[in-house]
């Protein structure tokens, strides 16, 4: 008996269940470029990166990795290495331009290429209808911390889940709302950058009602087999010690960072210390009678994107002065202290830890018992590079993604029902304020010619879903 990174080795092959769905995820913004092409207007995203300070290097995803003209050459890739599944995320502002309205058959268009390839290719298209890129007029009549931003989201799902509900089988509403809600709103280093802890309260409950509206909407367009989803960022939240103040630390994270999607989302409530915790923010008093039903419309899985734990400590006295910077922990400032787990680091210089993977899974196979999982995300940045040769060589992703893929797959053995598991990302893209500096992609992307090279860690993904898991 051996450990792979804290999960269990028995020497034997670890093998995945029958049917697990093996992918890649990207995003829009992330990879398309085509930013001013086919009437496609400003999202938030372009209009955020051309703010000087805002994104490393004025970097912008004007061009990004030019899937929009290379859709056909990273389908093939894809299919050579073997997935089942692709996990890709529609631009709002390339299909629904002014963010309400009739839809823009050419921003469709594309769409629908690009899952008639996956369809042809024999991969099942997953597509996030939003990955951050609101149509900045939508941002101008007050973004999401105004509720009509809720309402356009549902006609915008409406008329995408029209036009390709046909073809696609595999809907999520939202990707990581605690992103768009708290690095937008309230940190502001994400897009539209703005730092109102209030106003990024009232975000995130609109992009919970945005998210059940938009499954009402789904549901109304689309055959009874399709399956409608979620994906958030859960948190693996650890205390750093159990004392009570610790312990109470931990607990007001899990609430902002956590309950505050999967109360609304799971059990129609919001969590009462959330409440509590963020009265000199608010009041709450925008949560209307009835929006909590429509937050808990029922789904048929939530996706996981997950990259390391969270360990946090309750600020003291004694405790230096913190990061002088807006928070994007509305209710926690100055009560929190959030501490470097230790172990090795990614590139974003986040912590290699597939514990806290098992420790969500498992969390969530006890707290949400019938509601399938699936990991959306999982991935790392690193230093990658071509060498003479051409070949990008990646041992720390291949140990990174095979720790995780262990954790996912002793969670399974333990009991979580986790349907598959989704790489990020696919390609090299633009890291929002990182701009182009992180590389999370297995297959390396030279920014200057396009030239696309898949890495060590592609081909060694490729064999792990030929096997149907991971070699002893
Ligand atoms: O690149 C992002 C992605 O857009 C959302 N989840 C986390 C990834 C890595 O930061």
């Amino acid at each position: 008996m051996t450990t792979v990174d804290g999960a269990r080795a028995t020497g034997a092959a670890l093998r995945f269940p029958p049917g697990f769905r093996w992918g890649t995820a990207t995003a829009a913004y992330q990879i398309e470029g085509a930013a001013a092409l086919d009437g496609r207007t400003p999202s938030i995203w372009d209009t955020f990166s051309r703010i000087p300070g805002k994104v490393l290097g004025g970097d912008t995803g004007d061009t990004a990795a030019d899937h929009y003209h290379r859709m056909a050459e990273d389908v093939g890739l894809m299919k050579r290495l073997g997935m089942s599944d692709y996990r890709f995320s529609v631009a709002w502002p390339r299909v629904q331009p002014t963010g309400r309205g009739p839809a823009a058959q050419r921003g469709l268009d594309f769409y629908r290429r690009l899952v008639d390839a996956l369809l042809e290719a024999g991969i099942r298209p997953v597509a996030t209808l939003y990955h951050w890129d609101l149509p900045q007029e939508l941002e101008d009549a007050g973004g999401w911390p105004h509720r009509d931003t809720a309402e356009r989201f549902a006609e915008y799902a409406g008329r995408v889940a029209g036009a390709l509900g046909d073809r696609v089988a595999s809907w999520t509403t939202l990707n990581e709302p605690w992103c768009a809600a708290f690095l937008g709103y309230a940190s502001g280093v994400h897009a539209p950058g703005r730092t109102e802890p209030g106003a990024s309260l009232r975000a995130a409950h609109h992009l919970n009602l945005a998210h059940g509206l938009g499954v009402r909407a789904l549901r109304a367009a689309l055959p009874r087999s399709a399956e409608v989803s979620l994906t958030l960022n859960a948190h693996a939240v650890r205390p750093l010690t159990d004392s009570a103040a610790d312990l109470d630390a931990a607990r007001r994270i899990d609430a902002v960072g956590n309950r505050i999607f999967l109360d609304p989302v799971f059990h129609g409530r919001l969590p009462p210390d959330l409440v509590r915790d963020t009265a000199a923010l608010t009041d709450w008093s925008f949560v209307r009678d009835g929006d909590l039903a429509v937050t808990a419309e029922p789904i048929d899985w939530l996706g996981l994107n997950y990259y390391s734990p969270t360990v946090v400590a309750a600020a003291g006295p004694g405790t230096p002065p913190g990061d002088p910077a807006p928070s994007p922990w509305p209710g926690a400032e100055g009560r929190v202290r959030f501490l470097p787990a230790p172990g090795p680091r990614t590139a974003m210089d986040w912590p290699v830890d597939p514990g806290g993977l098992y420790e969500l899974l498992t969390r969530l196979r006890d707290e949400l018992p019938g509601v399938p999982l699936l990991i959306t995300e999982n991935g790392a940045a690193y230093g990658d590079y071509a060498d003479p040769e051409g070949a990008v060589h990646d041992p720390e992703r291949i140990a990174y993604l095979r720790g995780h893929l262990a954790a996912v797959h002793r969670a399974i053995s333990d009991g979580a029902d986790v349907r598959g598991y989704f790489v990020w990302s696919l390609l090299d893209n633009f890291e929002w304020a990182y701009g182009y500096s992180k590389r999370f992609g297995i297959v390396h992307v030279d920014f200057a010619t396009q030239r696309r090279t898949p890495k060590d860690s592609a081909r060694w993904y490729a064999e792990v879903i030929a096997r149907g898991g991971l070699a002893p």
